[in-house]
């Protein structure tokens, strides 16, 4: 029988000093705890134990505010839709990105299949294609009438995995077709907007007892904001760009208008995708240099200089 306690933390822990995340504690987290009431069934914890791994975004709310979404992983599984509601070759790219910084394994799979016509289907073919020729595993399922969910729940076999994606992808109907004595609340994506309504509003952790693994549904995500990683790093985190970036001419190409730039090059002869370089390039444009940051507040603080100012000199 499974117990509940509810936990509370004490003071100040220090596992976060680097993160400096807006949680201290995230979904996956080894602690130690002692009994605070057993009547209550309520605990106190001391300590969190170093993380193995763990995934960080930016705050919705505050763009330099990180949150921990959860940690000590095994893998991270994006449930993705073509349509009800459309997840976008960017925001996949924005994940996989996200999963090489944090040196977790990504998983690709592609939920309602049953409402796909043929052409929808032909596309899906096509994308499959550039994400499994880069070294990604991908999958076509349809939680609601139990297509590929044979493979799915292989995934899960011994591993901690992290679902997500945007909201109405089928996450929490996913979890309900491995576990069903779950029952997680679904909901209908709107017809209006055809975007989810948000159903699921907090990370949560479930056994998966058959298969010894462990699955995490997370809210659905609107943007991914990619953290901790420069303008020039990001190349190396596009496995099929990776090993070509050596033969630029210049070590720190951006890959935009250098000379000699071997990933335009690849881009030409089709063996890095089109696609996937136009994603490199809005993950470049929105990233911004740290150090361009610390100098504003610097001005700032010294000359009382306002943000569009500050971007004023920098762009002109
Ligand atoms: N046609 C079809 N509908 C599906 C499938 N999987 C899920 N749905 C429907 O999609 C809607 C949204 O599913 P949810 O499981 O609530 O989505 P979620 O990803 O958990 O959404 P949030 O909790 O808001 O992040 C529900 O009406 C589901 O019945 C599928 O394979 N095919
Ligand atoms: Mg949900
Ligand atoms: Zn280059």
């Amino acid at each position: 029988m499974v117990v509940f306690w509810n936990a509370r933390i004490k003071g100040k822990l220090k596992i976060d000093k680097e993160i400096t995340s807006s949680n201290p504690i995230a979904v996956g987290d080894v602690v130690d705890a002692s009994i605070e009431s057993d009547f209550e069934n309520t605990l106190i914890i001391h300590q969190i134990h170093k993380r193995k791994n763990y995934l960080v975004r930016s705050s919705p709310h505050n763009k330099n505010q990180k949150n921990i979404v959860a940690s000590n992983l095994d893998q991270s599984i994006l449930i993705a839709t073509l349509k009800d509601p459309k997840t976008s070759l960017g925001f996949i790219d924005r994940f996989l990105v996200s999963c090489e910084v944090y040196h977790l394994k990504a998983i690709l799979v592609f939920n309602k299949k049953d409402i796909l016509v043929e052409d929808e289907i032909a596309y899906f073919h096509y994308i499959e294609n550039i994400y499994t020729q880069i070294g990604y595993d991908v999958y076509f399922i349809s939680a609601e009438k139990n297509e590929g969910i044979e493979q799915f729940e292989e995934l899960l076999k011994n591993k901690v995995s992290l679902l997500t994606g945007h909201s109405g992808v089928g996450k929490s109907t996913l979890i309900n077709k491995i576990i069903p004595d779950k029952n997680l609340v679904t909901q209908s994506v709107s017809e209006w907007s055809g975007k989810g309504m948000h159903t699921t509003t907090s990370a949560e952790m479930f056994d998966v007892v058959n298969l010894n693994g462990q699955i995490i549904d997370t809210p659905g995500i609107k943007e991914l904001g990619i953290v901790d990683v420069s303008r020039v790093e990001l190349s190396g985190y596009f496995p099929e760009m990776k090993s070509i970036l050596t033969h630029c001419k210049f070590n720190n190409c951006l890959h935009i208008n250098e000379p000699s730039c071997a990933i335009k090059e690849a881009v030409q002869k089709g063996i890095v995708s089109e696609e996937r370089y136009v994603s490199y390039i809005k993950i470049l444009e929105t990233i911004q240099e740290k150090w361009k940051v610390k100098i504003y507040f610097i001005l700032y603080r010294l000359v009382g200089i306002t943000f569009i100012d500050y971007l004023i000199i920098i762009f002109v």
